[in-house]
């Protein structure tokens, strides 16, 4: 049976903030701010070192320890979270921050944490069992490189490894009360379980091979993809002490991202090869995978990342709740990278 109460729950919830998940026949506005990949690179570049710093110190002082007899699990949790990945999710969180007033140090925790659980995921949706793909970021999946069992134990670290980074990393303080940390931490206990990416992976491979309707479809893709999304900027919102209000749109600015994200990823994998991408292409037609351009066609799935960008955009430009001096043109060229991406 389809867990399709608790999707229907988180859509009465979204509807408050004006979520219109149905989207449909929107003529496709331009999105400015274009960003090639190698420009998100370069403006990012400092951010994106900042997060593999920490991510690697992070992965090292926790989990290594080179005489012990685990060192080879130790190896392929490195192998499957550096050296690769674009980080987005790491830079909406860290601009979210800012842009609500928070200050760095706040974030970066929950921001590696981030990068833990998605590689994680990426590690375990690898797998034979799951979308089964021998690439990723370019090089051999992690089962491919370790085996399946360390693949799956590699992940399973991971996650906890992520948890405990929140916990004990971030710093307390004026903005930051035990309660507000806890309340992050139940957060993203959500999005990486029943109410999030598992969930969402499950729908997907139940629904491989089989009819799908426009429900399902964006049932999997607001989970799978969305959630981790929509807790990036939701905590990158709450770390920075932003009021109820500007939480909940960045929870929104979230959910348009992702989904946008995610259609993106549909129609590259239809578009694009497996070197530019470092991943397998063409695969969602193979596996009968449920997708956008599987269900409404290239043109159409092209028109609703432009309105889910302009929508997404028309968020930022709300200041109500915002500290002085607040300026979304990062977030803003963001959004356009998201849309524009090639990788
Ligand atoms: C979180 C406990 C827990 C389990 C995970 C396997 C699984 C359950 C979920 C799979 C979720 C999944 C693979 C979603 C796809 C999301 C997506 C579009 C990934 C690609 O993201 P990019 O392009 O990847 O940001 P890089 O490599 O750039 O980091």
């Amino acid at each position: 049976m389809l867990p399709i109460r608790g999707f229907l729950l988180m859509k009465r919830c979204l509807s408050q903030y004006n979520v219109s998940l149905m989207m449909s026949q929107i003529p496709a506005p331009q999105t400015d701010n274009l960003l090639e990949n190698t420009d998100y690179e370069t403006l990012f570049a400092e951010t994106l070192q900042m997060v593999n710093t920490r991510l690697s110190g992070y992965l090292d002082r926790e989990a290594y320890d080179s005489s012990s007899e685990a060192a080879g699990l130790w190896e392929a949790m490195r192998y499957g979270t550096l050296d690769g990945g674009k980080r987005i999710r790491s830079v909406l969180a860290i601009e979210a921050c800012k842009a609500c007033g928070g200050d760095l140090e706040q974030i970066l925790p929950t921001v590696c944490a981030i990068e833990m659980i998605h590689s994680q995921s990426l590690i375990h949706d690898d797998l034979p069992c799951m979308d089964d793909d021998d690439l990723r970021r370019g090089k051999p999946s992690v089962h491919k490189a370790f085996g399946e069992s360390t693949a799956v134990l590699a992940g399973d670290a991971l996650i906890a490894l992520a948890f405990g980074l929140i916990s004990r990393e971030t710093p307390l303080n004026e903005r930051v009360s035990p309660r507000l940390l806890l309340d992050v931490i139940g957060d993203f206990s959500e999005v990486t379980s029943v109410r999030g990416l598992v969930n969402g992976q499950y729908v997907d491979i139940q629904h491989e091979g089989k009819p799908f309707t426009a429900e399902i479809l964006e049932y999997i893709h607001t989970y799978k993809t969305g959630a981790l999304f929509r807790f990036s900027l939701r905590a990158g919102a709450k770390l920075a002490g932003a009021p109820e209000s500007v939480v909940n749109r960045f929870t929104l600015l979230g959910q348009k991202l992702g989904l946008a994200f995610q259609i993106v990823d549909d129609l590259l994998d239809i578009g694009s090869t497996s070197e530019a991408l470092g991943k397998t292409a063409g695969k969602d037609q193979l596996q009968e995978k449920a997708t956008y351009p599987a269900f409404y066609g290239v043109d159409a799935s092209r028109e609703m990342v432009a309105r889910l960008s302009q929508e997404a955009l028309a968020l930022l430009d709300d200041t109500e709740g915002m500290p002085a001096g607040y300026n979304p043109s990062i977030l803003k060229t963001l959004v356009g990278f998201i849309a524009n991406r090639i990788k």
